[in-house]
């Protein structure tokens, strides 16, 4: 290389999804070892909304670890947001501004982790000027580190990942959500679950929106929507289903962005007729 001809200087440079493995790694690993042994369990905007120790304990494990690295990038996490979706909304607002910005559930799936059933993951993706580059989803139940780098495809135990070919919601397993807050979104999303289920081959809620996604991006759901998420339950999995060869919107078709709260993802076969059933029976929470 000519010496007007340098690439940029890295020094010691650990590589962003390199970091972002390791720290859904060692977070997942010690979330597991503290099942059954969460620490103190605090309820946020309701009785069905909880956080505990460990939640904020991995937290501040992935914050460390980003830091370490990447000292000058943003970190938007859960567990350093006010609960509510107006708080949530300004958070996501602010941070997104960023031009290099993290965004991390430490536990997405909290129920399932307090209850034992093993269904929960950690949640970790890297925002560029707004657009996700990065996505690792770890499930520490199974051992399976799903990733996923903008432009070069995702992958579970460095298996390429690719979406499943169900062309019809009729031989489709699709998954859905049972989200916390009981008014508004609960029934949204009941609404929704009346209308799918007697039209897809079943229906499935993990209680992980991050995991389903990284189902979703592996071929073994078809999809799965829910409305009234936050941004760090979905931002990894979004770009995995992409990268996977799926398709992510909002619930009335939109193209996902960060602010997605009312999402849908699948093989992509099948999407239009997802979005076309959810919008029939006027669950798209729009
Ligand atoms: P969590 O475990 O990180 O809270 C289940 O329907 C999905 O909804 C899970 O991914 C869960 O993530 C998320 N969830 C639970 N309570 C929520 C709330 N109050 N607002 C938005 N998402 C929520
Ligand atoms: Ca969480």
């Amino acid at each position: 290389m000519e010496p007007n001809e340098k690439g940029p200087y890295v020094l010691t440079g650990k590589s962003h999804i390199a970091v972002a493995i390791n720290a859904a790694a060692k977070a997942g690993e010690w979330i597991k070892s503290r099942v059954g042994a969460y620490g103190k369990l605090s309820v946020k905007n309701s009785d069905q909304d909880l956080v505990t120790e460990t939640d904020k304990g991995a937290e501040q494990m992935i914050r460390r670890l980003i830091q370490t690295h990447f000292p000058d990038h943003a970190i938007l996490g859960e567990e350093s947001v006010a609960p509510g979706e107006e708080a949530s909304i300004r958070a996501l607002a602010e941070a997104r501004k960023e031009e290099y910005l993290w965004i991390i559930d430490p536990i997405d799936g909290t129920t399932n982790f307090v209850h034992g059933f093993p269904f929960y993951s950690v949640s970790i993706a890297l925002s560029h000027n707004g657009e996700v580059v990065i996505g690792v989803i770890y499930d520490p139940s199974r051992d399976e580190m799903f990733v996923a780098e903008k432009g070069k495809g995702a992958y579970v135990h460095g298996a390429r990942m690719s979406v499943s070919g169900e062309a019809r919601l009729a031989e489709g397993l699709i998954a859905a959500g049972f989200p916390a807050e009981e008014n508004i979104l609960l029934p949204l999303n009941l609404k929704g679950i009346g209308a799918v289920a007697p039209r897809a081959r079943s229906i499935r809620a993990g209680g992980s929106a991050a995991l389903h996604l990284a189902h979703v991006a592996a071929g073994r759901l078809s999809g799965y929507w829910e409305v009234g998420l936050n941004s760090w339950d979905v931002a990894a999995g979004a770009l995995l289903v992409k990268e996977s060869g799926g398709k992510v919107t909002d619930t009335i078709g939109s193209a996902y962005q960060l602010s997605v709260r009312n999402i849908v993802a699948t093989n992509g076969a099948l999407h239009a007729e997802l979005l076309s059933v959810l919008k029939e029976a006027e669950a798209t929470g729009f």
